[in-house]
């Protein structure tokens, strides 16, 4: 049986920690690791409170910065497939079993929590997704399918399991600090050709839950398709 650490990446996460906490089956993972990317709220005392192994930030580095520490801990503590949740309760972390079980089962490498499978799109929808983030997400899914052709549902989820393979293959340590770190492993992980599914997971939305702003949330979707453009660049000159 593989080691199955959760990593939570949290900025100011203290009314949803918690609760997020409280939905992680126990039985099905091993260890639980909080990064604190320097929280000015009570985020670490509630980590601590519940029995979660904190680590913190030398400095606030952002949210790719947050993970590649916790992703090297979770190797360095033997983990077999590492979970990624935000601590912000927006994502059904009740479904931690099965969205490890293709990787569990040595079929997959990495999968997905998607919002918008099959009929998610009206869960997403009626769980509050805004509509300007559902039309961008779509978009940059098309444009992410189009580059990466891992033939996913949506590449922003917040809820996502890797293999350990997976992490000891791409490049994480090299990518950015900031949001566009999920996408670059992605990328990653697409150009190695490692395995990646997806299941539907229900989610929320509510003012902790979803804190971007429209700027961060643009910002991001160009960095997203400037990944795309480098993916698309390397490849073409790797192919001559
Ligand atoms: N390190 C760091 N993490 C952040 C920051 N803002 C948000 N996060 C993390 O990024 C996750 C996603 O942000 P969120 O506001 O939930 O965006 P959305 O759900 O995609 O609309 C959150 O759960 C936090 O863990 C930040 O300024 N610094
Ligand atoms: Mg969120």
């Amino acid at each position: 049986m593989a080691k199955v650490i959760v990593i939570m990446p949290a900025y100011n996460a203290e009314r949803t920690l918690e609760k997020t906490f409280r939905d992680i089956p126990k039985d099905a993972v091993s260890e639980v690791l909080l990064g604190d990317d320097c929280s000015s709220d009570r985020t670490v005392e509630i980590a601590r409170r519940l029995g979660i192994r904190v680590l913190k930030t030398p400095r606030n580095l952002g949210y790719g910065g947050n993970q590649k520490m916790l992703y090297r801990e979770a190797l360095a503590r033997g983990a077999g497939i590492v979970v990624m949740v935000h601590p912000d309760w927006q994502y059904d972390a009740t479904k931690i079993p099965e969205l490890i079980a293709p990787i569990a089962a040595g079929e997959k490498d990495l999968m997905m929590g998607s919002r918008l499978l099959g009929g998610g799109k009206r869960g997403a929808v009626a769980g509050g997704m805004p509509f300007y983030k559902l039309v961008s997400n779509r978009f940059l899914t098309l444009a992410e399918n189009l580059t990466f052709r891992l033939n996913l549902s949506e590449y922003h989820t917040g809820f996502r399991a890797f293999s350990r393979r997976l992490l000891e293959t791409v490049p994480f340590e090299r990518n950015s600090d900031d949001f566009v770190f999920d996408t670059e492993v992605l990328a990653e992980a697409a150009a190695a050709g490692l395995r990646a599914g997806e299941i539907a997971v229900p989610c929320r939305y509510f003012p902790e839950a979803s804190e971007i702003n429209f700027r961060r949330s643009a910002v991001y979707g160009l960095q997203t398709l400037f990944v795309c453009f480098q993916y698309l660049l390397a490849k073409k000159n790797f192919k001559r």
